[in-house]
């Protein structure tokens, strides 16, 4: 088939979803077109199968806010009328649904037929579509789409809940590459960080507020007062450089690394022992999922779709938001020797249902 992948660039997770799955439909022979305003972050192999097409436009004086709705829609016409694409594939509702609804009404008037699948995948439902002055546009793309998927249960139950939008909705789960997320043997890595065998604990994210990262700092101290451990931040965004200097002035600094955006993630991820990701709201939460096929035992909170993906007491832990005393108990819990490998490998074996290659059939039945 010809696909047409509509998605956002950077590091956030629906745009390494959406690349991911581009490059696993064109390594089995679809060919496949990305349309953004950059190249993708992961879109880093070379593949015949594989076009990029920019998304660019002249800014004009008058325009206070650059229309990247019109210059993306006209893009997506002519991508499909001169590459006869037979399915778009977007992802993250603002504003790809949208300009992708307004672009199969454009081609219709032509004779083109172009059919959309739409994926949701977190904050464009549950914090800023929840906007009011987005709601109108993003429950009429919803209408528009010939297919509505959301990447959890949770996430389809809130698009109903908030969006003026009774439609069927496919849940399909993120998925992982297990060839990259494997825990890879890093002992001399793992001595750099910890040269006394202490505990590694990672968050990875962009750092915005809904991540919660002081609730991490905060769980650290609680567990670094028990035992032995180092802290792990890997990432960018909005509230990095006040929590670095909260961690300056703390009496932990020396036990706290930034690391800042990694590309090898998975392999950091091998030398440690615990994740946290204690977010206020979080569809998936595809960095758990990461942190789990690489063998480790995840603290989280039991908003949104995380609980569907770290299942409570096997995988790790699940608290209330903003339960930092909770989330460190279960922690000292995970972290004791006669529990870490029992956590380590549940949650390996649960992150196994995450599989590509069982997710890739959905969607290709889905464009059928
Ligand atoms: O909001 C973000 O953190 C970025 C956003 C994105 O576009 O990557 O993440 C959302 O989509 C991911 C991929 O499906 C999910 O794993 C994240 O849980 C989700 N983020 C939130 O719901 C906060």
């Amino acid at each position: 088939m010809n696909i047409g992948i509509l998605c956002y660039p950077t590091y956030g997770g629906s745009g390494v979803i959406a690349t991911e799955l581009g490059k696993a439909l064109a390594v089995k022979g679809h060919t496949i077109h990305f349309i953004s305003y950059n190249q993708p972050v992961r879109l880093d192999t070379f593949n015949e199968n594989i076009y990029f097409h920019e998304v660019r436009f002249n800014n004009y004086p008058l325009f206070k806010f650059p229309p990247y709705e019109t210059v993306l829609t006209s893009k997506i016409v002519d991508v499909v009328k001169n590459h006869n694409l037979d399915v778009l594939h977007v992802h993250y509702a603002i504003p790809h649904a949208a300009a992708a609804a307004m672009a199969k009404n454009i081609l219709k008037k032509i004779g083109i037929e172009i059919k959309v699948v739409t994926t949701l995948h977190g904050t464009d439902i549950t914090l800023v579509g929840k906007d009011k002055s987005f709601e109108p546009v993003v429950s009429h793309s919803l209408f528009e789409s010939d297919v509505v998927t959301a990447v959890s249960n949770s996430l389809k139950n809130e698009t109903h809940k908030y969006f003026n939008y009774d439609g069927k909705i496919n849940v399909v789960p993120n998925f992982i590459d297990f060839q990259r997320f494997n825990k890879q043997p890093k002992d001399h890595f793992k001595k750099m960080i910890a040269p006394n065998n202490e505990k590694v604990i990672i968050h990875t994210s962009n750092f915005r507020r809904v991540k919660r990262v002081f609730d991490v700092l905060e769980v650290f101290r609680k567990i670094a007062k028990e035992i032995p451990a180092k802290m792990l931040f890997i990432g960018d965004g909005p509230e990095r450089n006040m929590l670095e200097k909260e961690c300056m002035s703390c009496d932990l600094c020396r036990d706290i690394t930034f690391l800042g955006k990694q590309e090898a993630v998975e392999e950091i991820l091998s030398i440690a022992d615990l994740f946290i990701i204690p977010s206020e709201t979080e569809s998936f939460g595809l960095a758990a999922l990461e942190a789990m096929a690489c063998e480790v035992p995840v603290i989280s909170t039991n908003t949104g779709g995380l609980k569907e993906v770290n299942i409570d007491g096997v995988t790790g832990f699940t608290s209330d938001v903003g339960d930092t005393a909770k989330m460190a108990k279960d922690a000292l819990h995970i972290l004791k020797e006669e529990n870490l490998a029992q956590f380590k490998s549940l949650a390996k074996m649960h992150s196994l249902k995450y599989k590509l290659d069982t997710i890739l059939p959905i969607y290709e039945r889905l464009y059928q």
